[in-house]
C-alpha cells in the first residue's frame, strides 16, 4: 500500500460536524486499530480486494473465464438474513407490530453498547458512504455504514452509489443521513490471525424507526451486512415513506414497449422463490417481435406521486443480489449475461479452472468441484450423499448497468411513471393465472392476502399457504396493519391510480403439472395487463375480479388450447370460499390496527362467492 493511498484513506474525507462527531464516537466505542474513509475509486476497489484475497476471503477467479470476479465462501453458519434475530426497536411495541420482533429501545442500546464495545479492535473501520437510489435523484436517500468487513464495502460498491460524490452531498447538510452501525463481531488479539469468514454465532439486526438507526453486529452476509439494502430500503425507508406520504415497496420495476413504441411500467411483489428476477428481465417469446421488455430493478421499488397525482417508481439500488441457483442461460440469459464479469459469487462451487457453478446453471454439472463448504463434490457424490454444490441461497453480486435489458430511464432522478402493481404467489390450486381487481381497495386486499406455498420439504408443511402480505412480511418496518392503512391512503395523493393485478404462474392440473410454461410466455399475460390499463381489452367479471378471455390473450407462437386456458382461470366457488375463510387467520392477528376497507372488501369478496 502507497502512503499516499493510505494517508487519503485516513484523512476524513467529510466536513460534516455531526458525521465526523458520529465517526469519533463510534470509534471510541468500537476500537478499531485504523479507520478508512471509502472514497469508492477503482484504485481504493483493487487495494480491498487484493486485501481479501491475501486474507484468504476472495478467491479471484480466472480472468479469461470470469474478467474481474471473485470468489468467497461464508461461514457455514452465515448463509442467510436471520429473521429471528431481527429486531424493531420503535418506543411502543405496538408500533411494530405482532409480524416484528420487538425490544425497548433502552434496553437494546445497553445490550448494542455491550456488543460493540471494543469489537472492532485490531480491524479497520470503514467509513462508507452510500446513497440509495440516483445521487442526483430527489427520492434518493444517503446513509453512512461504519463496517469492520472489506467484504462489505466491496459488495456495497456495487449495490448502491458510494464514495466521494456521496461525502459531497453529505457535506452539503441537506439530507437527513441515516447512520448504520456493522461488526462482524470479532476483535483480534495482537497479532492473532484472522479467519477466512469472521462472524459472530450471536446476531443482532435492529432497526430504530424513530431515530432512522440500523445496527447489525455478528454476521457478514447480505441483507444482514449490506445494510443499504433490506434494513434502510425496506425497513427504515417503509417508515420515512409512511410519514412523508410515498411507497418503499419489495417490488421489481420492469417496462413494457409495444411495437409502435408505446412504454408501459409496471411495479410487481412476489414472496421468495417466484422468480421474480427471473420476470424482471424477461425475455419475449415467439409471436412477440418488436416487443421489448427493460428491467429497472430487481428487488426494491420506492415509489411517491408526483406533482400531477401520477406514481412514479426509482430502484434505490445499483445492482443485483440475485440468487445463483436455478440462474442459467436458459431460465435468464439477461442475468447470465449481468453476472458474467465484475461481479462477486459468495457460496456457489469453484471449478477446476477457477470458474464458478451452481444447480441449474448447466444441465452438465463439471465432472469435479470444491462445494461451497470448500469440500470436493462430484455428480457421483452429490448422487450418493444429497451434497449440493451450491448453497441454495448463494448469490452473486452484479451491477444493473451490465444487464443487456437495464431500462434507458433507469437512473432518471425523478423515476418512472408506474401504471400497473402486479401482486404474485406460489399456488398450486384455486388462484388464476391473472386476475385485475377492481379498484384501489379490491387491490389493496389482494396484496395483504397473498402469499406462497411452502416447496421446503420440512414434515407437514408442503402445501401449506403462508401468507407473505405485498411480500414484506420480513421487511415491513412497522405495523403490517397501519401498512395496509398506508397503501389504502395513497390512493387520496393519486389522480391517475395504477391498475392492480394478481399472477401465479405455479397453477397445477389434476395430474400435478404445471398448467402454464411460464417464463417467456409470462409476455402474454404482461401483455393483457398493459392492454387492460390502455383500457384495450375486454375482461370477464368474476366473484374475485376480473380476468382475461381467452381471445384477448396474444397466442401467437405458442399452441396453448382453449380448454387448458380456461382451468387455468377457473374460478372455483368453493375453494375460494375456504380461501377467504383462510384469510382470517391473518387478519385476527392484526385486527386492532386493521383498516376498515380491509373488512369491507372481505365481506364484499364473500358476498360475490
Ligand atoms: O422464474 C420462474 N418464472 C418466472 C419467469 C419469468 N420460474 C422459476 C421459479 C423458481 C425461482 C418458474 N417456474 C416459472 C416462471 O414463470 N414457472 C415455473 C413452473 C414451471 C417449471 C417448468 C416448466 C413449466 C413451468 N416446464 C415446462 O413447461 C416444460
Ligand atoms: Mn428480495
Amino acid at each position: 500500500m502507497s502512503a499516499t493511498v493510505a494517508s487519503t484513506h485516513t484523512t476524513p474525507l467529510s466536513k460534516n460536524k455531526h458525521l465526523l462527531r458520529w465517526v469519533e464516537k463510534m470509534a471510541e466505542l468500537t476500537q478499531p486499530d485504523h479507520i478508512h474513509w471509502v472514497d469508492g475509486s477503482e484504485e481504493e476497489n483493487e487495494l480491498l480486494c487484493d486485501e481479501l484475497v491475501k486474507k484468504g476471503t476472495f478467491i479471484r477467479l480466472n480472468e479469461e473465464l470470469w474478467p474481474n470476479c471473485y470468489y468467497a465462501r461464508s461461514d457455514e453458519s452465515d448463509v442467510a438474513r436471520v429473521e429471528d434475530r431481527t429486531f424493531i426497536c420503535s418506543l411502543s411495541k405496538d408500533a411494530a407490530g405482532p409480524t416484528n420482533n420487538w425490544e425497548d429501545p433502552y434496553v437494546m442500546r445497553r445490550r448494542l453498547k455491550g456488543l460493540f464495545n471494543g469489537c472492532m479492535r485490531g480491524r479497520t473501520m470503514y467509513v462508507l458512504p452510500f446513497s440509495m437510489g440516483p445521487i442526483d435523484s430527489p427520492m434518493s436517500q444517503i446513509g453512512v455504514e461504519l463496517t469492520d468487513s472489506a467484504y462489505v464495502v466491496v459488495n456495497m460498491r456495487i449495490m448502491a452509489r458510494i464514495g466521494l460524490d456521496v461525502f459531497k452531498i453529505i457535506d452539503q447538510d441537506i439530507k437527513r443521513v441515516v447512520p448504520c452501525m456493522h461488526s462482524v463481531g470479532v476483535p483480534l488479539a495482537r497479532g492473532q490471525k484472522d479467519v477466512r469468514w469472521p462472524c459472530n454465532k450471536e446476531k443482532y439486526i435492529v432497526h430504530f424507526p424513530e431515530t432512522r438507526e440500523i445496527w447489525s453486529f455478528g454476521s457478514g452476509y447480505g441483507g444482514n451486512a449490506l445494510l443499504g439494502k433490506k434494513c434502510f430500503a425496506l425497513r427504515i425507508a417503509s417508515t420515512i415513506a409512511r410519514d412523508e406520504g410515498w411507497m418503499a415497496e419489495h417490488m421489481l420495476i420492469l417496462g413494457v414497449e409495444d411495437p409502435k413504441g408505446e412504454k408501459t411500467y409496471v411495479a410487481a411483489a412476489f414472496p421468495s422463490a417466484c422468480g421474480k428476477t427471473n420476470f424482471a428481465m424477461m425475455i419475449p417469446p415467439r409471436g412477440f417481435e418488436g416487443w421489448k421488455v427493460t428491467c429497472v430493478g430487481d428487488d426494491i421499488a420506492w415509489i411517491k406521486p408526483d406533482a400531477n397525482g401520477q406514481l412514479r417508481a426509482i430502484n434505490p439500488e445499483a445492482g443485483f443480489f440475485g440468487v445463483a441457483p436455478g440462474t442459467s442461460a436458459k431460465t435468464n440469459p439477461n442475468a447470465m449475461a449481468t453476472l458474467a464479469r465484475n461481479s462477486i459469487f459468495t457460496n456457489v462451487a469453484l471449478t477446476p479452472e477457477g470458474g464458478v457453478w451452481w444447480e441449474g446453471m448447466s444441465d452438465d454439472p463439471p465432472a469435479e468441484c470444491l462445494d461451497w463448504r470448500g469440500n470436493k463434490w462430484t455428480p457421483q457424490i452429490a448422487k450418493e450423499t444429497g451434497a449440493k454444490a451450491a448453497h441454495p441461497n448463494a448469490r452473486f453480486t452484479s451491477p444493473a448497468s451490465q444487464c443487456p435489458v437495464i431500462d434507458p430511464d433507469w437512473e432518471n432522478p425523478n423515476g418512472v411513471p408506474i401504471s400497473a402493481i402486479i401482486f404474485g404467489g406460489r399456488r398450486a390450486r384455486t388462484i388464476p393465472l391473472v386476475y385485475q381487481a377492481f379498484n384501489w381497495s379490491g387491490g389493496v386486499y389482494i396484496g395483504a392476502t397473498m402469499g406462497s406455498e411452502m416447496t421446503a420439504a420440512a414434515a407437514g408443511t408442503v402445501g401449506k399457504v403462508r401468507r407473505d402480505p405485498m411480500a414484506m412480511l420480513p421487511f415491513c418496518g412497522y405495523h403490517m396493519g397501519d401498512y395496509f392503512r398506508h397503501w389504502i391512503k395513497m390512493q387520496r395523493s393519486l389522480t391517475i391510480t395504477p391498475r392492480i393485478f394478481h399472477v401465479n404462474w405455479f397453477r397445477k392440473g389434476e395430474d400435478g403439472k404445471f398448467l402454464w410454461p411460464g417464463y417467456s410466455e409470462n409476455m402474454r399475460v404482461l401483455k393483457w395487463i398493459v392492454d387492460r390499463v390502455h383500457g384495450h381489452a375486454r375482461a370477464n367479471e368474476t366473484p374475485i375480479g376480473w380476468t382475461p378471455k381467452y381471445d384477448d390473450i396474444q397466442w401467437k407462437g405458442l399452441d396453448f388450447p382453449r380448454e387448458k386456458f380456461e382451468e387455468l382461470q377457473k374460478v372455483d366457488r368453493g375453494a375460494w370460499k375456504s380461501e377467504v375463510m383462510d384469510h382470517e387467520e391473518l387478519f385476527i392477528e392484526l385486527h386492532d390496527h386493521l383498516p376498515p376497507e380491509m373488512i369491507y372488501e372481505r365481506e364484499l369478496l364473500i358476498c360475490r362467492l
